[in-house]
């Protein structure tokens, strides 16, 4: 697959490493450090082995405020141009703003990753005006209250209704299938049960023929299951990796990247000798 003028080989796993860039990441005084601090974060990702880094300025947990736009921006862009400028890496730009996206493709990111799958204002024209992959994400509900009592037909057919409604709004907007990854969007207005049902399940999501991201690093689904806090959830997290994986996932989204490079590398060594 293309991503701005980089081609990345999906055919075996690859790994996101996250960078957060919310206001805790600015604490420690102004832009330059917040900057230089990404900074030194990508190059550790990097070296550990991820090929993509999912940049993102608004915090999506359930009951999170929306970030104005501004601020949003702020925190952005001038992190995308450092990387874009100082590596040559793939950047994702996690927003659902338009003129973020905008800004973005400029800075030269090379992967638009939407939570809310484009169905923002704008969001379609802008991806139909650039030539990069997009990921839509599936969500029930909105941040705000998605966690109260999620309910589904059945959770593998009614996110396939999504996707197949999303595609066909992105196919006529004018952005190409081909470009388009998909993702069931763990913790997004799911239960546990449903979580851990979708991730059993995930394999079916391939009759769409397209790419398939997963992100379940550190979430409520592993720390819920285990009784456990963030900073205990690195063996939940890696497990829920080498399954999503070995369960049709492409790209796996995550904070632990060289942990998860080691995971995923055991589980293609064993692979190659299927039959
Ligand atoms: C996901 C995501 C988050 C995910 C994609 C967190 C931005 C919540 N989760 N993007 N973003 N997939 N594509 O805990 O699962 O990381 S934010």
């Amino acid at each position: 697959m293309l991503f701005a003028e980089k081609q990345l080989d999906i055919t075996s796993p690859q790994v996101m490493g996250i960078l957060n860039v919310t206001p805790d990441s600015f604490s420690d005084g102004g832009q330059f450090n917040s900057i230089e601090n990404a900074l030194m974060q990508v190059e550790q990702m990097l070296a550990d082995g991820a090929t993509i880094i999912d940049v993102g300025g608004e915090s999506t947990r359930p009951g999170a405020a929306d970030v104005e736009l501004q601020q949003e921006l702020q925190r952005v862009i001038p992190v995308i141009e450092a990387i874009t400028r100082r590596f040559n890496t793939i950047v994702s730009v996690d927003t659902s703003k338009a003129e973020v996206m905008r800004q973005a493709i400029a800075a030269g990111a090379g992967l638009i990753n939407d939570v809310r799958a484009l169905q923002n204002p704008g969001c379609l024209e802008v991806v139909a005006e650039c030539e990069l992959p997009v990921c839509l994400m599936h969500m029930q509900g909105m941040p705000r209250t998605m966690q109260h009592d999620p309910q589904y037909g059945d959770v593998i057919g009614d996110i396939l209704d999504f996707f197949n409604d999303r595609i066909a709004q992105c196919v006529a907007a004018g952005i190409e299938r081909e470009r388009i990854i998909i993702d069931p969007g763990y913790g997004f207005g799911k239960t546990l049960e449903q979580n851990y049902e979708l991730l059993a399940r995930q394999q079916e999501l391939a009759c769409m023929g397209l790419p398939i991201l997963s992100g379940m690093s550190r979430k409520s689904m592993i720390g819920n299951l285990l009784n456990c806090e963030l900073e205990q959830r690195l063996a939940g997290s890696l497990s829920a990796a080498v399954i999503a994986a070995l369960h049709g996932g492409n790209i796996i989204r995550v904070h632990d990247v060289k942990e998860t490079v080691d995971a995923l590398a055991v589980l293609n060594k064993t692979l190659q000798f299927r039959r």
